[in-house]
């Protein structure tokens, strides 16, 4: 059996084919267009000079796509085809389906695909809680005693026991949500009735967060939606399961975990990585890992084996969402975010990433080979061709977080001096903004947030959240659009991956108030708060979801009446369209910069762009140029404030 695949079992570094060389005038012209972010560029230009196979190699290699695969019209949903709709006498499959039912279903696989990564995220974070709390993971006691009474309180749950008990009440409680025969969760109903009434009419509001997915994929099975409109209603329904249940848990039942983040101030770009240090990056999703690890980097041992090698300490930096956990609760720096992935093994400089879920590149053993850094996979969930395996569980955490540190640290003499390039400069950066930090700044409540947004100084508030793709030059999408919103006096929200484009632009330093218009300056520049604000992981949307909530029951309207857009401008991933479909189910409409799969469907492409504003008061749109998609977002938010009479 291992004789039939040698390539996989063979760790080998991952060149750039020979045929695919660049000129010095190539390299200039390719670093320049496929990433705006200085230290990006520097280590880019090393991977070409160096022959590593990035990211951007590989779309270059697979371009020109297929047409058809493009527009969401090719079915391989069972074992009569596959098929593709190419018009002529070819509109509909071996099984009689058009293109408008090949699209929709292939739109809720990915709706159901991305709810399902954050949601069983958010199980495993509940579980460590409930392991926590019954003795079997000691090493994850409550962190925030106060969120744990008053999720508790939520769900009509006892407090008189011990934290413990409560904890564990909780965590049960929460769990039951998952295939819950009470029909019904808990956490949508902090939005205000009359959205609620919305959700309802639209026959949106999810029963049971594994029980939508579930029948998201029963739905897509041939021959069971047989009616594009029904199947992508579904997508609705399966992505609130996600927004309001799966993700909502992770995040609060994190907050209850490890601590509810509060403003702090860190440092962002590969720049964060240090010359004289064991460099170990943490990659991945859920902070019930990269918590462990932080605490194992400072135990006493560690810190010693690693000066017994030469180096002056251990460096964690974080990358993508588990890194946003990091920075928003210990202000561990950040050394980028998704297209950064293999630019941070490229640098040379680091001994050891430490993945457990979602969004690692299947390469990065291959990348990692051409250096000398270990790669270590960590979920059985997530379980890596070509890397070294340390199964992590509650139980286990701390001592597996121990080992995988000793191993980075005797890794430290293999560095190889010669292929060492490590940017200097990172940003300073200010993150941390939960919804209490928010309250918080504003002295104890959103009202004064809300009066700033009454009286126009804040004109409204964009949610800008997601990827990098590499369709799109790296973190041009996001820090365009920000720049130009706040320019107008529009309050910036950000989470995942767009909130460390920013970073790394600088405005999520309180200075970037000189970009932005008279009245956000002012409220901003009164609380030394910056004009962006970072609000966390890709689970963390939901803490945009509250924000929202409270804002609309706060000013006695449906979350669809407030000024406040959503935007996704360089998003790649399913679980981002998840995100958008419960933004805009919720009540937010929301710009996309990436043309999802649905261009093959009039029907699906109009449903989503137009129609279902008439049952959801909310509605997509695709604009990938950050001028337009601003004016888009400017206008949406003036004609909210004109219907309010503000
Ligand atoms: O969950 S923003 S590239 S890292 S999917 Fe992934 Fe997108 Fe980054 Fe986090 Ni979210």
């Amino acid at each position: 059996m291992a004789d039939e695949y040698p390539e996989i079992l063979s760790v080998e570094c991952l060149r750039r084919p020979s045929k695919q060389e660049y000129t010095k005038e190539e390299m200039d012209q390719k670093v320049e267009e496929r990433t705006i972010d200085r230290t990006s560029q520097i280590v880019l230009r090393k991977a070409m000079e160096d022959g590593t196979d990035t990211v951007w190699d590989r779309l270059e290699r697979q371009t020109p796509h297929c047409k058809f695969c493009s527009e969401g019209v090719s079915c391989q949903r069972c074992a009569m085809g596959p098929c593709r709709i190419m018009g002529g006498d070819r509109t509909r499959g071996v099984c009689g389906n058009d293109a408008h039912l090949i699209v929709a279903r292939n739109l809720l696989d990915w709706v159901a695909m991305g709810a399902a990564a954050h949601s069983d995220h958010g199980r495993d974070v509940v579980e460590a809680v409930l392991k926590g709390a019954t003795g079997g993971a000691p090493d994850y006691p409550v962190g925030d005693v106060e969120k744990l009474n008053r999720l508790a309180k939520e769900y009509g749950i006892d407090t008189g026991g011990t934290t413990q008990q409560t904890a564990e009440r909780l965590a049960l409680a929460m769990l039951d949500e998952f295939g819950t025969v009470r029909g019904e969760l808990q956490m949508i109903k902090r939005v205000p009735a009359a959205s609620l009434e919305v959700y309802k009419k639209a026959d949106i509001m999810p029963r049971g967060i594994d029980r939508e997915v579930v029948e998201a994929m029963h739905r897509i099975h041939m021959g069971v939606g047989n009616d594009p409109y029904g199947v992508v209603m579904q997508g609705f329904r399966a992505s609130m399961s996600d927004g309001w249940g799966g993700s909502m848990q992770a995040m609060e039942m994190s907050d209850v975990l490890f601590g509810t983040p509060e403003i702090k101030t860190s440092r962002v770009n590969l720049g964060v990585l240090k010359k004289d240090h064991v460099n170990v990056a943490l990659h991945g999703h859920n902070p019930v890992l990269s918590e462990m690890l932080v605490k194992a980097a400072a135990d006493p041992d560690i810190v010693a084996r690693a000066k017994k090698v030469g180096a002056a300490g251990i460096n964690l930096v974080g990358l993508c969402c588990t890194g946003n956990e990091l920075l928003m609760r210990k202000g561990v720096p950040q050394a980028g975010n998704h297209l950064d992935q293999e630019l941070t093994i490229i640098t040379g400089a680091l001994e050891a990433m430490i993945v457990d879920y979602q969004c690692i590149f299947p390469s990065l053993p291959f990348t990692a080979a051409c250096y000398h850094t270990i790669i270590f996979s960590t979920s059985p969930k997530g379980t890596m061709a070509g890397s070294e395996y340390v199964e992590v569980s509650p139980e286990n955490a701390y001592q597996q977080s121990k080992l995988m540190l000793e191993r980075a640290i005797d890794n430290y003499p293999n560095r190889n001096e010669q292929k060492v390039l490590i940017p200097d400069e990172p940003v300073e950066s200010m993150v941390g903004f939960s919804v209490e930090a928010i309250k918080k700044a504003l002295g104890g409540s959103l009202k004064p947030l809300l009066d700033a947004i009454v009286s126009g100084k804040i004109r409204g508030a964009v949610g800008i959240v997601g990827c990098n793709n590499p369709h799109i030059r790296h973190d041009y999408g996001h820090v365009e659009l920000a720049k130009r919103l706040i320019k107008r006096d529009i309050l910036v929200v950000e989470t995942g991956c767009a909130s460390i484009a920013s970073g790394k632009a600088g405005l999520l330093k309180p200075s970037a108030i000189e970009m932005a218009g008279k009245g956000l300056k002012e409220v901003c520049g009164s609380l030394g708060i910056p004009p962006v604000l970072h609000m966390g992981s890709c689970v963390d949307n939901t803490r945009i979801l509250n924000l929202v909530a409270e804002l609309a029951s706060m000013a006695g309207v449906r979350i669809d009446q407030l000024p406040v857009a959503g935007a996704a401008p360089e998003w790649y991933s399913p679980k981002a369209v998840s995100i958008a479909e419960y933004f805009v189910g919720t009540g937010v409409s929301t710009l996309l910069g990436v043309m999802p799969r649905i261009g093959g469907s009039p029907f699906v492409t109009k449903m989503l762009t137009d129609d279902i504003e008439h049952l959801l008061n909310a509605k997509f749109w695709v604009e990938p140029d950050p001028s337009k998609a601003c004016a888009i977002l400017f206008d949406h938010i003036e004609q909210k404030r004109q219907a309010l009479g503000m």
